[in-house]
């Protein structure tokens, strides 16, 4: 009963942290520091007493277990008094960013700026299209800007087009892909823009190939040097060093059943899209990708596809002809963490009571449970175990 109030608060706080920690005593007090910081809330003086008291006396021993469980059962009726901190969740995304950027053209060569002009986060409205957010967006930082005759942006901030020479200008990407259209075609009203999508506008001097838009050019691969995932349960062992443009298989092991995958696919060639997409690959069927980063939830045995490139997307290259896709997959591999017996992904005091409580005979061990209760590799599940993982927990404590 008591154990359950404690993964409670562990559950409660699993909300907040991104960062995988193993400690509940940190989990709790980073919680509360967050929550503190996020609604400007007052935390009576009780609370951090409490919270004190667990982050000194913890893990001193075994003997403070009971103590421990009814503290942080003091804790979670805390914590559902101020039940408005633990949903508190960050503000509703209705925003796209928007980044200015000249990297080709240098001021020793005699540009007026170079470098990242600005980055921004730019409220979307019902109106907006692409060329409306990046205008916006340049304006709200105080630059100023030029729309030619032809209606496209030939001007920011002092630099033209052409100033380089006569094979330069402004070229925007919409999540990493230079639009087959003009700016003005992607809109909210038609979907081709969205919030939490990424808008980058860059100088070029060479018709976008120095900035990796190849016209011309068929090569469908993913950028290995911007590849990337990001997740809550990525196994140590799996690293994002493993990906190479031309091997397109590959396995992501994570520690925890579940998680939330990010994935930063960038393709060499900035004319073709990259999309995402699990279980199935669906390249035809609008909508089905997971856009711009956003979040995918995996589990064991889910197979992430990304495509690039498809010849049902739209890209400018088509006026030179047909590339052949890319597809690259990531089979999700549940590997459960040695100790961690919840499932939780990490290594936490719910651990050890599931152990002493399978001691006491209160529990059984499952047979997964079994497998991966031996921490300290003596095949025996006994009282040592239970202490390696408070070790292993203790030892981030200090
Ligand atoms: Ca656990
Ligand atoms: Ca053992």
């Amino acid at each position: 009963m008591r154990s359950e109030s404690a993964a409670t608060v562990i559950t409660v706080y699993s909300v907040w942290d991104e960062s995988g920690y193993f400690r509940v005593g940190l989990d709790l007090y980073s919680w509360t520091r967050r929550s503190t910081a996020k609604t400007n809330r007052k935390i009576t003086c009780g609370f951090d007493v409490v919270l004190f008291f667990i982050e000194k006396h913890f893990f001193i021993g075994g003997i403070f277990m009971k103590k421990l469980l009814s503290i942080i059962l003091a804790v979670t009726m805390f914590a559902a008094a101020f039940s408005v901190i633990s949903v508190s969740a960050e503000e509703t995304d209705s925003t796209v960013s928007v980044k200015v950027v000249n990297n080709t053209y240098s001021k020793e060569n005699g540009a007026p700026w170079s470098g990242v002009l600005f980055s921004a986060a730019v409220t979307l409205n019902d109106g907006d299209s692409m060329e409306s957010v990046i205008e916006r967006a340049v304006s709200e930082n105080d630059y100023s800007f030029t729309v030619s005759e032809y209606g496209y942006i030939s001007e920011i901030n002092g630099l033209s087009e052409y100033a380089y020479n006569g094979n330069g200008g402004w070229m925007a990407t919409l999540n990493n892909w230079f639009t087959s259209d003009g700016t003005g075609a992607y809109t909210v009203a038609n979907g081709g823009l969205q919030a939490g999508d990424d808008i980058v506008m860059m100088y070029t001097c060479a018709w976008g190939a120095d900035v990796g838009s190849l016209y011309g050019d068929f090569n469908t691969t993913l950028s290995e040097d911007e590849f990337g995932f990001r997740g809550s349960y990525i196994s140590e062992s799996t690293t994002q060093e493993f990906f190479v443009s031309e091997k397109y298989d590959y396995t992501i092991e994570i520690n925890a059943p579940e998680d939330m995958i990010s994935f930063f696919a960038v393709p060499t060639n900035k004319n073709y899209q990259a999309r995402v997409y699990k279980n199935e690959y669906q390249p035809e069927v609008n909508g089905a990708d997971y856009r711009g980063g956003k979040n995918v939830p995996v589990k064991d045995g889910d197979v992430v596809y990304i495509g690039v490139g498809n010849p049902a997307w739209p890209t400018m290259n088509s006026w030179a002809g047909t590339a052949d896709e890319s597809v690259y997959t990531f089979k999700i591999k549940y590997v459960p963490l040695m100790g961690d017996l919840n499932g939780n992904g990490k290594l936490d005091i719910d651990d050890v009571t599931i152990l002493q409580r399978s001691f006491a005979e209160f529990d059984e061990l499952s047979a997964e449970q079994t497998a991966i209760a031996d921490i300290n590799g003596d095949t025996a599940v006994d009282i040592l175990d239970a202490t390696a993982i408070q070790r292993v927990i203790a030892e981030f404590e200090v």
